[in-house]
């Protein structure tokens, strides 16, 4: 089985590493969103692929959602102690991984490249790969101006009404290596429950990235981030509501026209028109729960089968 899955944030983590419990390692290939990504401090930041990685080595803060387990924070401390900004907190150990990042990107190697290396380095046997190696920066429009992702998600902690949000870059941006093959060689593509704005459609705005799931010969399904009617964790149920999405399977089925054969749903939400369901309790607590919605989700595949 080859298996690709578009993700980011930890919704998308838990999918993956439940996928990961279900099949042989190898055959996952996770493609992810690196529109979180920014330069801070004059370090090279990827969240979604960190909290991956974290995950699937685990090492993630999981009451967190982000950064380490154990962490320590000697260095914001002194950062703080001299007027850094801190709003942005940087653990001792997830410095390592910005660090390293930094020095690399500087020397010229993309950041495929090192993110490989890094999930080598910790014993990941998926494949992590990042949506392109080329810069492509969410800009959320608010009644503010534009605010960049993490001043959005991070400093003003998603508070200001979003009017629209752009990718900016994802014009230009080329698929990182493997992300067009992976989507051609598999035999399921799932799209993880993250936050399909701010998470998913970074990806899908990479030029070819959609039409190769267009073109694909596997099914696509996707797991509704909606759980009991609301969005689990983060900002979804307030974006989908600031840009006029009804938070419900169905805003999340017209959100995904044309791109999905299958929705997995919380047993008991609203169902939706238009692709093949699945229902199961897709909130994901512990490993049982993430292996449960992996499965449902990849019998959906095979049930919708080959296109
Ligand atoms: N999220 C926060 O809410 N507060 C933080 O201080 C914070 C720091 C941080 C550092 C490194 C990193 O990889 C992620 C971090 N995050 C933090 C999470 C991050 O903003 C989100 O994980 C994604 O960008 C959204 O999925």
């Amino acid at each position: 089985m080859s298996i690709v899955v578009l993700t980011g944030g930890v919704g998308g983590a838990k999918l993956v590493l439940g996928l990961i419990h279900t099949l042989l390692p190898g055959e996952v290939t996770a493609i992810v969103n690196t529109g979180d990504d920014f330069t801070h401090l004059g370090l090279a930041i990827s969240p979604d692929i960190d909290t991956l990685l974290y995950t699937l080595a685990g090492k993630a803060n999981a009451a967190q959602g982000w950064g380490r387990e154990g962490e320590t924070w000697s260095f914001l401390a002194a950062l703080r102690s001299l007027g850094g900004e801190d709003w942005f907190a940087l653990g001792d150990g997830d410095l390592a991984l910005h660090v390293l990042r930094t020095a690399r990107r500087a020397a010229g190697e993309p950041l495929s490249a090192i993110t490989a290396d890094f999930a080598r380095a910790w014993g990941i046997g998926a494949a992590i790969l990042p949506m392109s190696d080329d810069p492509v920066a969410t800009v959320v429009q608010t009644g503010e101006g534009p605010l960049a992702f993490q001043r959005y998600f991070v400093e003003r902690r998603c508070e200001p009404a979003v009017q629209a949000i752009r990718f900016e870059g994802a014009e230009t941006a080329r698929p990182a290596p493997g992300v067009i093959e992976a989507i051609h060689a598999a035999d399921a593509i799932l799209i993880a429950p993250s936050n399909l704005f701010l998470s998913i459609d970074p990806l899908l705005a990479v030029p070819g990235l959609r039409a190769a799931l267009g073109k694909a010969r596997a099914p696509v399904v996707a797991v509704s981030p909606i759980v009991g009617g609301v969005a689990v964790k983060g900002p979804t149920a307030k974006l989908m509501r600031e840009l006029g999405l009804e938070v419900s399977n169905a805003g999340i089925a017209a959100h995904y026209h044309g791109l999905i054969d299958g929705l997995v749903i919380h047993n008991g939400d609203d169902a939706a028109e238009g692709v093949q369901l699945a229902l199961t309790d897709t909130m994901m607590r512990d490993d049982r729960d993430k292996m449960r919605v992996a499965e449902v989700a990849l019998m959906l595949a095979t049930s919708i089968g080959s296109r």
